[in-house]
């Protein structure tokens, strides 16, 4: 008998897929949740069978895994599962945006088994506070979090390519802990991963960049590269000031000068990218800045303070996705 599916991916974005390419190749069960109508809805199968419908989708790797120079793509199939199957699933990733996490999950809360893990898997910062009493509730359920800096382009509805390599952190934050075979599997399946003792530190320092970098590129139209000009350096300095004195606000201790060295390394790193922020705007799409500079002044108010530069920018990106 076929083991069933008992991973399952909400949302199948760039970065949804790629993780369910590293899990799949490593010879895990897992399926996409399906959403809406792009997804194929399956059926529900009272026999062993969860699924009953499945997706064709392209990965092309970063380095080909023969001798040749160029990475050829790789077709490969992956359950989707309703919404109303999701019995055997014992842990979600969620790789929507963070601006789509509630309203995607919250549905699925009750359909999916109680002892069911949760791991988010995100730009940006929020959900998790929302989520957190609702777990804890439960009793039975447990949330981890992560973060990947993992470059993957999508270039079609189910065809990605990998861009370059990165770090994937993920740690517990409340709840039943994930239980030790799927925190080694995904350990295993993801090249350069780590499971780390405090996650929440980890979030903050990727908030920062993409505090720094997303807002600043939208607004001025260029690649990440261009930030590294000096006319950038007193609003990066500014950015970077209030997070710091926020997140040690809410118990997030950050070394100012080793965090402001990786920003600016990142910069050079992903120097002829264009950051997400930048191609949502260009694109009219809704942005992270919620959950990013947003949070960042969330979090401020919360602790009576306030953050003048990030609040700025918020207002200025979504000026430029209304006006635009
Ligand atoms: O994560 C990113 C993003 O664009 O959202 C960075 C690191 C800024 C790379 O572009």
């Amino acid at each position: 008998m076929t083991r069933a599916v008992d991973i399952a991916i909400l949302g199948a974005g760039a970065i949804g897929q790629l993780i369910c390419r590293q899990l799949t190749a490593a010879g895990e069960h897992v399926g996409f949740i399906a959403r809406d109508r792009q997804e194929p809805l399956s059926l529900q199968d009272s026999q062993a069978q969860q699924y009953s419908q499945s997706q064709k989708l392209s990965f092309t790797p970063l380095i080909a895994s023969d001798d040749s120079h160029s990475p050829q793509p790789i077709d490969y199939r992956v359950p989707i599962i309703a919404a109303n199957a999701l019995d055997h699933i014992r842990l979600v990733i969620v790789c929507v945006k963070a601006y789509q996490v509630i309203d995607a999950l919250l549905p699925l809360f009750h359909q999916l088994p109680r002892q069911c893990h949760i791991l988010l898997l995100h730009n940006g910062m929020g959900p998790h506070l929302a989520l957190a009493p609702l777990i804890e509730k439960m009793e039975s359920r447990g949330l981890s979090l992560g973060t990947t800096s993992q470059g993957v382009l999508r270039q079609a509805r189910w065809q990605i390519k990998q861009t370059g390599k990165g770090l994937t952190q993920l740690g517990h934050f409340t709840g039943i802990e994930l239980a030790e075979h799927y925190r080694s599997a995904i350990l295993a399946a993801i090249p350069n991963s780590e499971w780390v003792d405090t996650i929440v530190p980890c979030l903050w320092q990727k908030l920062a960049v993409n505090a720094a970098i997303n807002p600043l590129t939208a607004l001025h139209q260029c690649p990440n590269g261009a930030l590294a000009k000096t006319d950038f350096s007193a609003i990066i300095e500014g950015i970077l000031d209030e997070l710091v004195t926020v997140a040690a606000q809410d118990g997030v201790p950050i070394d100012k000068p080793l965090l402001h060295d990786r920003i600016y390394q990142v910069i050079q790193l992903t120097a002829a990218n264009f950051s997400s922020m930048h191609q949502d705007v260009a694109h009219q799409r809704q942005t992270e800045i919620d959950q990013i500079n947003g949070y960042i002044c969330e979090r401020a108010q919360a602790h009576g303070l306030t953050t003048p530069i990030n609040a700025k920018l918020c207002q200025q990106i979504k000026q430029l996705t209304v006006a635009t």
